[in-house]
């Protein structure tokens, strides 16, 4: 959907970027998200205007700083983190699920570099929050929802954890906790229902940063739960301020295609919407795939390169790989101008693939890539999980089709190319008309492009098998380059939205 000066895009990140959270330092806004197996971890946005984004590093960048051992599962890692400005310095806490639990990292740049982790072996349960109270305490709140009292410069706790409240009576999952201290109240945010159908915010108020809490009489605040809305599961939200001193809510959501029970490939994304306040409680504006723009000047959005050409030494903030990446498999110092990928596994069904990726993030969207083949075999792949992916694979003089869905993997198709370095192509087309209640979100489409550039499909696979509704967890395609055996070597990656 084309930005327009009446409309600004919702979700404002697009692709997996879940579970946002958001602070504010001066002119500054700044946004974490949820990165679970991949590496880097807990990608780190800039904006100046709340609607445009951009990606200025991982927090998590070095191995010193995030381990995720072969066996993390996938949508195991890093879960939901809090960012926070509080005395000059930034803070993000986060759950490492798959390792180190709770852990803090400090920074006085929020594009790094960020301190190593500061471990809190005493803080029991996910989705930490941190706030501090005037007397300088700093408050630490899990999902459950519960409190304890912590040093966040080592780590230590003081007292027992509290439980502090739990949303609607019998409603699932009570999660995501941040807590604020706005005019004469303490505000505790939290997530309810479940991250699927049933998501939603919820709302309680108190004296006290630890209650006791009142409810919100309008709770939840936020859901679309049993409404035929473009944005599903809506939930996970964190409150912030806009330039004008409005108020403003980060949230999670998700954009199913197709028939029934719709399909969502995308994971987990960030939107925004305005907030306003009725009697002391925040009352969540409408949530728009089209939404009309905040009264400050935005920023002109910077225009998003096609391509990547692997000039650089350092690989761009938005790739990403699975469990890790150490430079000996994954390098563009070997052949200047390439990305050349040594072998781990032997395919993409392994944890430790060497797999280098970006999020999709546009319903419709074509990549490109120049491979060449000769001291190995590798290709591109659109990855959700290692149980789910497709890829188009080369070796020298031949392409293959692969499809592995849970315990199936066929190969596809093969073709015979010219020897030499070849372009892969990658198709995503989104569902357009309806004709039937069982059609799927959209059609995945692989092939090569010959001499003239013309595209050649080999296979056009239905994307519902690469879906969240299908893998089940937390996280979204990826696209991305990889080596299945030898080296491979990769001249340039190109992505490009196609109109949905
Ligand atoms: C996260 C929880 C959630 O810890 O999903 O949607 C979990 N909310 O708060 C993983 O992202």
């Amino acid at each position: 959907m084309p930005e327009t000066s009446a409309t600004i895009n919702n979700p404002v990140i697009p692709g997996f970027y879940p579970d946002p959270s958001v602070c504010r330092a001066g002119e500054d806004y700044y946004l974490a998200c949820s990165s679970f197996e991949y590496f880097p971890g807990v990608p780190i946005f800039h904006s100046r205007d709340l609607v445009h984004w951009t990606q200025i590093g991982n927090a998590l960048d070095r191995p010193s700083q995030l381990r995720l051992p072969p066996d993390t599962t996938s949508s195991g890692g890093l879960y939901a983190p809090t960012l926070r400005y509080h005395d000059g310095r930034f803070w993000l806490i986060v759950t490492n699920v798959s390792g180190d639990g709770n852990v803090l990292f400090t920074a006085t740049d929020p594009a790094g570099p960020w301190s190593d982790p500061i471990r809190l072996p005493a803080v029991h349960g996910i989705d930490p929050d941190l706030a501090w109270d005037d007397e300088g305490n700093c408050w630490c709140t899990v999902a459950g929802v519960s409190q304890i009292r912590i040093d966040p410069r080592t780590g230590e706790t003081f007292g027992e954890s509290r439980h502090l409240w739990s949303g609607a009576p019998g409603a699932k999952a009570p999660e995501a906790p941040h807590l604020y201290h706005i005019g004469d109240y303490w505000y505790l945010l939290i997530a309810e229902g479940g991250t699927e159908r049933c998501h939603g915010v919820s709302i309680a108020r108190g004296r006290t940063p630890g209650g006791p809490f009142e409810p919100c009489p309008a709770n939840p605040i936020l859901t679309h739960r049993g409404t035929d809305h473009p944005i599903q599961n809506t939930g996970h939200g964190d409150l912030v301020q806009g330039p004008d001193g409005s108020w403003w809510m980060v949230f999670l959501g998700v954009r199913p295609h197709g028939g029934t029970p719709g399909w969502h490939v995308m994971g987990r994304e960030t939107f925004l919407a305005p907030v306003t306040w009725v009697d002391d409680w925040p009352v969540v504006g409408e949530v728009s795939p089209a939404m009309a723009p905040p009264p400050w000047p935005l920023e002109k959005p910077a225009a998003v390169p096609v391509r990547d050409d692997f000039d650089l030494s350092e690989l761009a903030p938005g790739w990403i790989s699975p469990r890790s990446r150490p430079a000996q498999n994954h390098t563009t110092k070997e052949r200047p101008g390439w990305l050349s990928l040594r072998a781990r596994g032997e395919s993409l069904d392994d944890p430790e693939v060497t797999f280098v990726g970006r999020r999709q993030q546009h319903l419709s969207c074509r990549t490109r890539v120049l491979v060449d083949p000769a001291e190995g075999r590798g290709g591109v792949a659109v990855r959700l999980d290692e149980e789910h992916h497709y890829e188009i694979e080369a070796t020298p003089g031949q392409v293959q089709v692969l499809a592995r869905i849970g315990p199936l993997r066929s190969v596809v198709a093969s073709h015979p190319t010219a020897p030499g370095a070849v372009v892969l192509r990658i198709e995503v087309a989104a569902t357009r008309q309806f004709t039937d209640a069982r059609q799927g979100p959209d059609t995945v489409s692989l092939g090569v492009e010959d001499a003239q550039g013309t595209f050649v499909e080999l296979a056009a696979l239905d994307g519902r098998y690469l879906s969240t509704e299908v893998a089940g967890g937390f996280t979204g395609r990826v696209i991305g380059a990889y080596a299945a055996a030898g080296t491979v070597h990769f001249d340039w990656f190109d992505y490009e939205p196609l109109d949905d």
